[in-house]
């Protein structure tokens, strides 16, 4: 059997840092990642859809959004298996408890283990829902799936480990299961496992939406069979968040020839006497990504601090300076880098440091 395992796809997430133009963009990339799974599953003509929760950012979903989802899980035309997480956790209000779903699409809607039986595919999916934005609990306690020839699966919203507030998952709980394969949500990144004959695994989001979910994101496309469960990562993300480290004397090579789709941040490092120029950088840069942004990370020149040592009052300067910046913290650091480039410049015959 072939099922296709996603999650985390926040729904209509509130995105920084991007033009009110782009945000719009991304949102709508966001709302189209059903769609594209959809196409994933009919392409690789998959058994069996699991999404352990965390579909829809929060409580504020728009319509549309939730339209967008149902119609591409009925166009999956197979069992969709839908475990509410802490993010769109069930209640009588939610979107799962309102909006009319189609017929192939089953909702847990309780804290407690519930099951699918899906008896054309000789399977069982267990599974449970938040019910509230924390539970300490781990849902799979005590749970063993019955030796009953047919094939078990989980399909959990929770976190790895004995203690949390988003249903903790202890390692002997999955051990103990007897699931062939446990389909989990909640960790952004991907990642997998195995305790006893239970391979886990977290998709990780399909899509990421800042600077604190990196590189190339996807869904995982599982077999199952009698030797057990195999998992296979499928990019399914239209952009991925990048962070480049870049000397600021070899700027120009990291910009690609065209235009990449991706969203970029730039850390400047290397030495420099004077502040690099961000705003003209930046411009410099903005054709060539999707989105781009720069941080300065550069520092001054060793052979500067060597005049510390002078008997002159750039001498003075400096040697205070350094004296400061040994004992600086991260954020205070940079202003005294800052302060250290402007008063160099003023020494030195009030070179203005700003082009
Ligand atoms: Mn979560």
């Amino acid at each position: 059997m072939k099922l296709l395992h996603a999650a985390d796809f926040h729904l209509d997430s509130p995105l920084s840092g991007l033009t009110a133009e782009k945000s719009t963009r991304r949102r709508g990339e966001l709302r189209d990642i059903p769609a594209r799974l959809a196409r994933l599953a009919k392409e690789e003509g998959v058994d069996l859809v699991l999404l352990p929760g965390d579909l829809f950012d929060g409580e504020r979903v728009y319509p549309e959004t939730v339209r967008a989802l149902a119609g591409a899980l009925e166009e999956m035309a197979v069992p969709v298996v839908i475990a509410p997480g802490n993010h769109d956790f069930y209640h009588g209000g939610s979107p799962y408890a309102e909006a009319p779903w189609p017929d192939n699409v089953h909702i847990f809607t309780e804290t407690g283990l519930q099951a699918v039986e899906l008896p054309g595919l000789n399977c069982v999916v267990h599974g449970c829902a938040f019910t509230g934005p924390h539970r300490e609990d781990d849902p799979l306690v005590g749970f063993a799936a019955r030796s009953d020839g047919r094939l078990h699966l989980l399909c959990v919203h929770g976190e790895m480990g004995r203690q949390g507030s988003y249903a903790p998952i202890a390692p002997e709980s999955l051990a103990r299961s007897g699931a062939a394969y446990a389909a989990l949500g909640h960790v952004h990144a991907g990642m997998s496992g195995r305790e006893g004959k239970t391979l886990w695994a977290y998709p990780g989001c399909p899509e990421g939406r800042g600077f604190d979910e990196l590189g190339e994101k996807g869904a995982l496309l599982v077999t199952v069979g009698p030797d057990g469960a195999q998992a296979r990562f499928v990019p399914v993300g239209r952009r991925q968040y990048r962070i480049e480290t870049v000397n600021v004397d070899s700027f120009t090579e990291i910009l690609p020839e065209g235009e990449s789709p991706d969203l970029v941040r730039i850390l400047l490092t290397g030495e420099s006497r004077f502040a690099p120029d961000l705003a003209a950088l930046t411009a410099r840069a903005a054709p060539r990504f999707f989105h781009v942004e720069l941080r300065d990370n550069t520092t001054l020149p060793t052979d500067l601090w060597a005049r510390a040592g002078e008997d002159s009052l750039t001498g003075l300067f400096l040697r205070e300076m350094r004296a400061r910046l040994e004992g600086a913290g991260e954020d205070e650091r940079d202003k005294l880098l800052l302060a250290a480039r402007f008063g160099l410049a003023a020494l030195e015959g009030g070179e203005d440091v700003r082009p």
